[in-house]
């Protein structure tokens, strides 16, 4: 057990820049002095950061839900005989882009799952066929989990695949798919995708040839105090080869309609006090390492993301439009903000709004 002046050296060791080890990670992760944490998070953000809360106006597309890996966390996936089963045709992609085109978008984000019967060329399709329409708007596409089940599909490399959609107009990879870095876990949350190093492969890959990526970690379920800073550790040790990664999003576990909830394992999300202390945590161990951390408004609830913004944030993501994968999983909300809505949450925190690009540099400043 450690003890409270334990906790009070290690913020400060963090405060005087200090790189933290796990074992004071931890110690962090389980602390329930969340004032403590939430103070140490604020200081170090407003030393990064300063005072401006950042958002991008973007909309999602999740472009099938048809999957062969059944994650145990997921509500979202179908069988492909299955009710409710879809997939969108490129041309289906670029309606959902072109009605959102009138929001002043600068980024789409597209998701889907590992379906095995769509071609790579579907991919690379769709990336030339945005490209060619809306050549303002940044693509951020494609997990390393689908990146890595591509490769494996079509019997190529990582390099090869990234290569390819790259060429085609691929901008940058979302941060999805880390789920939690540790293979025993997920061999019980998600035995058919990508492993731990298959992961961080990509990801470096990609850092490598010149895409940015961003991270995160699914936190909530089944995992310790002590996986969710493994994580983050294993996070910052490839940022420290790379410094490919533009922000750290931990995502607020929902478990309604997945399996871990039918079979009695997670009966509840986490709670608010859990979700503002893993995003100060986060900003913590993450100090000098990777400057933005974002608060995923779609999964924390419009209302603790604001109050996240004394807890180590500085990001919060976008306008969206339209989201499925928490939403399936009994998510607060459909996904959709406003600009207007965003900016007078930011600025009802005592903070200034910024709309900013993909890559993290402002657009507009909103006194
Ligand atoms: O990889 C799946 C998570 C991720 C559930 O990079 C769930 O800008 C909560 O990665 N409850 C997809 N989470 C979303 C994602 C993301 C979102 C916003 C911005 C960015 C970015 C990335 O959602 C999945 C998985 O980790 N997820 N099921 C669930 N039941």
């Amino acid at each position: 057990m450690t003890s409270n002046k334990d906790i009070h050296e290690t913020c400060e060791k963090a405060l005087n820049g200090e790189k933290l080890d796990k074992k004071e990670g931890i110690s962090l992760m389980n602390s329930n002095d969340l004032l403590l944490l939430g103070d140490t998070a604020d200081k170090l953000r407003k030393k990064t950061a300063g005072d401006i809360v950042t958002f991008v106006s973007n909309r999602q597309v999740n472009y099938t839900n048809i999957c062969s890996s059944k994650c145990r966390f997921c509500a979202f996936y179908r069988d492909k005989d299955s009710q409710g089963a879809y997939v969108m045709s490129v041309e289906d992609v670029l309606k959902k882009i072109k009605d959102s085109v009138h929001r002043g978008i600068t980024e789409v984000h597209i998701v889907g799952s590992l379906n095995p019967d769509l071609p790579l060329d579907y991919y690379e399709t769709m990336l030339a066929e945005i490209k060619k329409n809306f050549p303002e708007i940044h693509i951020k596409a494609f997990t390393a989990t689908e990146i890595a089940f591509l490769a494996k599909q079509n019997k190529s490399t990582i390099k090869e695949i990234l290569g390819r959609f790259k060429e085609a107009g691929l901008g940058s990879i979302p941060g999805g798919g880390a789920e939690i870095l540790n293979d025993g876990l997920r061999e019980k949350l998600c035995p058919n995708k990508a492993s731990s190093s298959q992961w961080l492969n990509v990801m470096e890959t990609a850092h490598k040839i010149g895409i940015k990526s961003n991270s995160t970690m699914l936190y909530g379920h089944i995992e310790t105090p002590k996986d969710r800073v493994e994580h983050i550790l294993k996070i910052r040790d490839l940022q420290e080869k790379t410094g490919g990664f533009q922000v750290f999003i931990p995502l607020s576990f929902h478990p309604q309609n997945t399996e871990l909830y039918r079979h009695g394992m997670v009966k509840n999300p986490p709670g608010g006090f859990d979700d503002l202390r893993v995003l100060a945590v986060s900003r913590i161990l993450l100090n000098g390492c990777i400057d933005n951390i974002r608060a995923y408004w779609v999964m924390l609830g419009k209302k603790l993301a604001q109050v996240s913004l004394n807890y180590g944030v500085n990001d919060m993501d976008g306008t969206v439009v339209e989201e499925r994968i928490a939403h399936a999983a009994g998510g607060y909300s459909d996904g959709c903000a406003t600009k207007e809505e965003l900016v007078m949450l930011i600025k009802g925190a005592g903070r200034v709004p910024a709309q900013r690009t993909t890559d993290y540099e402002i657009i507009k400043i909103f006194e």
